[in-house]
């Protein structure tokens, strides 16, 4: 599967895609609040982002009005729509760009479809109230997450059996109920979910089989940017020093077969998935 519908444009998966992450919330654990003035969304420097991203070599942008950062706490559906459509409309509007949506809530996926969104991402991978149906309804990619517990909680006591067999299964059955909704098979991206419920232990056990997520066949999708995973490696405290540890993992994600790295990091990211691509034969 080299590529994903993404209504009239094409999501080339033949090398791997940047995603990159535009969070609409004054509280991501990353970039919270920085394109917001008097806690109000600052339109034109989210644009400016936007435009830097795609002039960087983002294939895809995420747009998120819900912070999934360990901790946070749900936002309401209509708070959740004023925050991400004026956003997608105004860069569907400047830019011939897919834009992928970062939401669970049924409202904000229905309503996204209708305005030029080119992908669903899910980090509750559709189990929320008419999440699969509206998913199914707009005909776009889904990316499916795995999450154990709810960010307000999640990481307070991460625990498993086997991390690698639960997390598989569970996107497979999440997989399974897409099916029954009329998802097409071809529509769907998995991912393992790094840092949603998980220790450092997990998620190491996850990176080093993302290969095996691969064989499932379907596009992987990988979030590591700036995460705390990368602070506890190399002990960094400060999201802003993580860059060079996010921009390794990206790189060591897609050797191991991930198509779509979601970064904050484009123009860096870029530029090492592209050293490696020109280095094969
Ligand atoms: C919204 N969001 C934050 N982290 C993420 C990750 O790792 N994967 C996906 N799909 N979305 C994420």
């Amino acid at each position: 599967m080299n590529s994903l519908r993404c209504g009239h444009k094409t999501l080339d998966l033949g090398r791997p895609a940047i995603m990159g992450i535009v969070n609409v919330t004054p509280d991501s654990f990353s970039d919270g609040g920085h394109l917001f003035s008097n806690s109000q969304l600052n339109i034109s420097k989210t644009l400016q982002l936007v435009e830097n991203m795609l002039l960087w070599g983002a294939d895809i942008i995420d747009i998120g009005g819900e912070s999934t950062r360990p901790g946070a706490v749900e936002v309401a559906p209509q708070q959740e729509l004023d925050r991400v459509i004026p956003v997608l409309e105004a860069v569907t509007t400047r830019f011939d760009a897919l834009v992928s949506i970062d939401t669970s809530t049924s409202a904000v996926i229905a309503e996204a479809a209708g305005r030029g969104a080119s992908m669903i991402n899910d980090v509750r991978a559709l189990t929320r109230d008419g999440a699969i149906e509206a998913a199914a309804e707009s005909k776009l990619p889904v990316c499916l997450m795995h999450m154990q517990n709810q960010p307000k909680t999640m990481q307070l006591a991460p625990t498993y059996g086997d991390v690698l067999t639960e997390v598989l299964d569970f996107l497979l059955l999440r997989k399974k109920h897409c099916l029954e909704a009329g998802i097409d098979s071809s529509q769907i991206v998995l991912d393992p979910g790094f840092g949603f419920g998980k220790t450092l232990a997990h998620n190491l056990s996850l990176f080093n089989a993302i290969d095996r997520f691969a064989d499932t066949g379907h596009p992987i999708l990988v979030g590591v940017s700036r995460k705390s995973m990368i602070g506890e490696l190399i002990s960094l405290k400060n999201t802003d020093d993580r860059i060079t540890g996010s921009v390794v993992m990206a790189l060591m994600a897609a050797q191991r077969g991930a198509k779509i790295l979601r970064v904050h990091d484009v123009r860096e990211t870029r530029q090492a998935i592209d050293i490696w691509e020109s280095t094969k034969f």
